[in-house]
């Protein structure tokens, strides 16, 4: 079972929850920058304030301040990781790379999860978080397809990329996952 997973997917294709479940069973580290950013706003800290902002617009944040989020926790870590919603553009995957060849660590899968536009507004409209409503939800499909989906093809030219389809009730996902990364 490869162990330095990065989940792929967008808004609403349930990221979060396979990675949880995953990272439960596999004893990984999960690390979701949606998660941590979210955390950093309840708390109300300097990098919170302005990345509330720009969350509640469905923008995506800065690139410096995700990967000042990602680079201590992935430094931190004795055990295999799940990156969910990082990276989210080529230059967050450059960094990574970057950060990655530093700890002498590599990616060993990309999942990317798919889902029809639809199914996943439907699933954020009825979730209900503060960027959940119809319109900023609609910006955020269009910032996925813009600016997440080149490393589609960036990462299947590495050989990583397994492609599960994301539609269907959470167990059977999961296996999807499972039978890809086994
Ligand atoms: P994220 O927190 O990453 O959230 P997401 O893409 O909206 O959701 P995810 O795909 O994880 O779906 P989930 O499992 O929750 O990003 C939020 C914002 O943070 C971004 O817009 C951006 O501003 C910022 N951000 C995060 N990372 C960044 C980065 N690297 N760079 C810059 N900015 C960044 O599932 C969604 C819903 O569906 C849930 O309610 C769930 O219960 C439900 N669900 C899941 N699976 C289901 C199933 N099989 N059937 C029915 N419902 C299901």
């Amino acid at each position: 079972m490869k162990q330095r997973l990065v989940f792929l997917g967008p808004p609403g294709a349930g990221k979060g929850t396979q990675a949880e479940l995953i990272a439960q069973k596999k004893d990984l580290l999960h690390l979701s920058t949606g998660d941590l950013l979210r955390a950093e706003v309840t708390a109300g800290t300097d990098l919170g304030n302005k990345a509330a902002a720009i969350m509640n617009k469905g923008e995506l944040v800065s690139d410096s301040l995700v990967l000042s989020i990602v680079e201590q926790r992935l430094n931190d870590s004795a055990k295999g990781w799940i990156l969910d919603g990082f990276p989210r553009n080529v230059a967050q995957a450059e960094l990574l790379q970057i950060l990655l060849s530093e700890i002498d660590q590599n990616i060993e899968a990309v999942v990317l999860i798919d889902l029809k536009d639809e199914l996943l507004v439907e699933r954020l409209i009825s979730r209900g978080r503060a960027d959940d409503n119809e319109i900023v939800i609609r910006h955020r499909l269009e910032v996925y397809r813009e600016k997440t989906t080149p490393l589609v093809d960036h990462y299947m030219s590495q050989g990583l990329l397994k492609t599960v389809q994301g539609d269907g009730d959470i167990k059977a996902i999961s296996n999807r996952i499972d039978e890809v990364l086994s």
